[in-house]
């Protein structure tokens, strides 16, 4: 039941993520793969030559950042620690599936998608669950990795009748597109909330401004229809009623960059905004990454809560990322056995595209995922 290093292992969990540069040498590597991606960013049919241009002017500027946070993004560590975690519970709790093994589809650094999905075809896996690991649904980011893996099938046709399905019937995939507001996520939330609120004044607790802070989207993918600002706010709500709604709170939106109009307000702009009103005890909470980051270290810690903090006299904390919070860690392996026992082979509202999305893979890949669509 239980399984050991050597039994082989019947499901597969590919976590996805986008991943994030492990050292200061890697960062182009990863910014040149992230402005090549057409599914994020679309610059054309000169993406080819333009991404790689982009990310090299980029490179010094966010080599600097990787490092002030001490070299490198945490992301590979943290996924490996939560996805060990998962299957050990998941070989427990669920032993219809088991023997379970997690395996890491990053989209811009190693390990990627495509060879993480061959080295689960050389395992013999019998069902593979692509998991995002973006709670929260979007286009850009859950969107594009499950292009990259219908992407690698369709690059394994080689005869005229092949079709990315029919390649891929060795494994038989499914996918966790969103979970919002799973419980054990939502309490993971509000755990990290309180033990944060504790670290201020005891007399200050009652007015500090709870900024729930997540990844901006430019306002035209918005209006495309991406899911992900109304299920951020779905998060969002859930975490305070599991509160009892015990204080004031906005959702704000960090880490805009270019020239185009993001979804706002901004979080820097409404720390300042806060201060203006008397509003000077602040905690950020980031909502839409489960794993520390470069917007958590540096953005956050360092920008707002160290340098604008001080400048404004504001009281900036930040509530824990939920890394690996045991309630965490369980929500994880519970989302996956709740799949499992289920049998959905995707979530209904993955089965419909943006009203407005112009672009052809997301229709491709939905093909490929929906046997009915
Ligand atoms: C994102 C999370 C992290 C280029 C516009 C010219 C686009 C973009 C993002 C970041 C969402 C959630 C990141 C674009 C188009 N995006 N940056 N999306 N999205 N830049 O769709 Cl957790
Ligand atoms: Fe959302 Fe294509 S952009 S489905």
């Amino acid at each position: 039941m239980c399984a050991s290093a050597s039994a082989k292992p019947k499901t597969g969990i590919l976590m996805l993520n986008m991943g994030g540069p492990a050292t200061v040498d890697e960062v182009n590597l990863f910014l040149t793969r992230l402005f090549r991606d057409k599914d994020l960013i679309p610059l054309g049919p000169l993406q080819k030559y333009l991404g790689p241009l982009i990310a090299k002017r980029r490179t010094p500027e966010i080599q600097k950042k990787y490092a002030e946070i001490g070299g490198g993004s945490p992301i590979k560590e943290w996924t490996e620690t939560q996805g060990k975690a998962m299957v050990q519970m998941l070989d427990k709790i669920s032993p219809i599936s088991a023997p379970h093994k997690f395996y890491i589809g990053f989209r811009y650094v190693d390990p990627l998608v495509e060879d993480s999905i061959v080295e689960m075809e050389n395992d013999g896996i019998e069902h593979a669950i692509a998991f995002t690991q973006y709670p929260q649904y979007s286009c850009s980011t859950t969107g594009s990795n499950l292009n990259a893996v219908y992407r690698h099938y369709l690059s394994m046709c080689r005869k005229p009748d092949d079709d990315p399905f029919s390649v891929s019937q060795k494994l038989k995939w499914s996918v966790i597109d969103r979970w919002p507001t799973h419980p054990k996520l939502v309490r993971g939330f509000a755990d990290s909330i309180r033990e944060c609120l504790m670290q201020f004044p005891e007399n200050k607790r009652d007015e500090v401004v709870i900024l729930f802070s997540a990844h901006s989207l430019p306002i035209s993918v918005a209006f495309r229809g991406d899911t992900y600002p109304a299920e951020v706010a779905a998060t969002v709500w859930d975490t305070m009623k599991e509160l009892d709604f015990s204080n004031h709170y906005r959702l704000v939106w960090q880490s805009k960059v270019g020239p185009q109009t993001w979804l706002g307000p901004q979080t820097d702009e409404a720390i300042e905004g806060l201060a203006k009103l008397g509003k000077k005890n602040i905690m950020l909470v980031p909502i839409a990454f489960v794993n520390d980051h470069i917007e958590t270290l540096h953005e956050l810690d360092i920008e707002y809560i160290d340098e604008l903090g001080e400048k404004l006299q504001v009281d900036i904390k930040r509530a824990q990322t939920l890394n690996d919070r045991p309630i965490f860690l369980e929500a994880l392996a519970d989302i996956v056995k709740e799949h499992v026992d289920n049998g959905y082979k995707h979530s209904k509202q993955f089965t419909v595209r943006c009203p407005n999305c112009v672009n052809p893979t997301c229709a491709a890949m939905r093909k490929f995922f929906i046997p009915t669509y």
